[in-house]
């Protein structure tokens, strides 16, 4: 099965999941990644994203061979752009940022990866990428050089969101940004979950248990954490908890 189908499939079944991010130029210590791993495969996450906004060093391919060689979790690129492509993941959330109007992100950096991505076996993962206002620039904001949809303006978001599944866009990831101050409401996730039929992902400051069962019961199918879990690590396996409880629930 292809991680889209696993992805889509889990979405029909009502089930929810989470994926860790890592963003490599945040990792200086490999053994720092490694205890990450072995928390992510404890406590059964379902994907590992590997990305950032910008990353200033060479370490991608190390990051992603030291997942691949400890777990056998799936690893996708989640790229702030076309040089973030590594042929050790095993999918890529091809992201169109539909939220902005900056025609580079809308199809620019597309195109320039398309052909690596064809002589790959990586999966690409067609994605509707959306940000949403949390209070401050987020750096992602910054580098895109677009303006996220504010964050009271949910039938904007909504529409966004449809017209990138209309356009055939396979995935609809909601982003408050890492480290968001503000987590995306509830009500915005509600919003945008009634009007598409896609895969929900969500994410950008979900750092505590209650904020990620509220993604999850708002109509999240997939929460992404990250910054959360470098600054403590142990705090996935409350996380994770949320999601698995839920996942029992469903399976009654
Ligand atoms: C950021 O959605 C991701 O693009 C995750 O956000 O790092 O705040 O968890 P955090």
């Amino acid at each position: 099965m292809t991680i889209l189908e696993i992805i889509q499939q889990r979405h029909q079944a009502g089930k929810k999941s989470i994926a860790v991010l890592i963003d490599p130029d945040k990792i200086d210590d490999l053994s720092r990644l490694r205890h990450l791993i072995h928390l992510a495969n404890e406590n059964c996450i379902d994907f590992f994203f590997v990305g950032g906004s910008l990353i200033t060093t060479l370490n991608l391919a190390d990051v992603i061979r030291t997942i691949k060689d400890n777990v056998s979790i799936p690893v996708v690129l989640f790229p702030g752009s076309s040089l973030q492509i590594d042929p050790g993941a095993d999918a890529i959330l091809f992201l169109s940022l539909i939220s902005g109007r900056n025609p580079d992100l809308l199809i620019g950096q597309h195109v320039q990866a398309a052909p690596i991505l064809k002589n790959n076996r990586i999966e690409v993962l067609p994605t509707g990428y959306l940000l949403i206002n949390s209070g401050r620039i987020s750096s992602v904001a910054y580098i895109s050089n677009t303006t996220p949809i504010p964050d009271d303006k949910y039938s904007l978001a909504a529409c966004t969101a449809l017209a990138g599944e209309m356009l055939g866009l396979r995935l609809i990831y909601l982003d408050a940004g890492s480290g968001a101050e503000r987590e995306i409401s509830s009500k915005m996730i509600a919003s945008v979950r009634k009007t598409i039929n896609v895969p929900l992902l969500v994410g950008g400051g979900i750092n505590t248990p209650q904020k990620a069962f509220a993604a999850l019961e708002a109509g999240a199918d997939m929460i992404v954490i990250g910054n959360a879990l470098e600054k403590d690590p142990d705090l996935l396996t409350e996380i994770s908890e949320q999601v698995w409880e839920w996942n029992q629930r469903v399976e009654k």
